[in-house]
């Protein structure tokens, strides 16, 4: 039986430590599939079809990785590709939380369907899309951050360079 990942997520916008969970997983699983919640009441700076187009631009080079939206309860979206893994990145003890809640509930919506999570890199522990939107508002250097597309979309957003 194939192994097919799911990784979800806002991805608003994707980051290096995005990415480096992304690689790892693809690394494992016989394929995953990075997915996009498509939700319109979550205020995000960038539209669906700009986060996957973004993401898709940067996972090119991952041969078994495929990128989607989704909208509804990601154990809905998992049936619908086969899935039988989800991935999720933990970066510091205050993910746990969060991340314990949504895999529980998840667990009881269906319980075939494991959850892996892979910890961050070091060099990517403090970053999210939250911190990346901040520093790029204020014209601060986000090059470490995110790949160089993502760092010319925000540019874009802000400042219409
Ligand atoms: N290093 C490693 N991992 C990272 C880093 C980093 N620096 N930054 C983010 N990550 C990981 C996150 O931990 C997460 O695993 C993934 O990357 C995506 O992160 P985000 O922030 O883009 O995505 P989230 O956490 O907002 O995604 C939430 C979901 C969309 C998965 C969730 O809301 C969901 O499943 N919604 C659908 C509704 C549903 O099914 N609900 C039932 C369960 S409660």
């Amino acid at each position: 039986m194939a192994s097919i990942a799911v990784c979800p997520g806002s991805f608003d916008p994707i980051t290096f430590g995005h990415l480096d969970i992304i690689k790892r997983g693809a690394k494992v699983f016989d394929k995953v599939y990075v997915v996009v919640l498509n939700n319109s009441a979550k205020n995000s700076l960038f539209t669906v079809k700009e986060r996957i187009s973004l993401i898709d631009e940067v996972t090119k080079e991952l041969p078994n990785v495929i990128v989607d939206e989704f909208s509804g309860l990601l154990m809905d979206y998992c049936k619908t590709v086969n899935a039988n893994a989800i991935i999720r990145g933990l970066r510091a003890v205050s993910d746990f939380e969060y991340e314990m809640q949504i895999t529980s509930m998840n667990r009881v919506l269906n319980e075939d369907i494991e959850t892996f999570f892979i910890m961050t890199n070091n060099q990517y522990s403090f970053l999210s899309s939250s911190i990346v939107k901040e520093v790029a508002k204020y014209n601060g250097n986000i090059s470490t951050l995110v790949p160089p597309v993502v760092e010319k979309a925000l540019h874009q957003k802000f400042y219409h360079l």
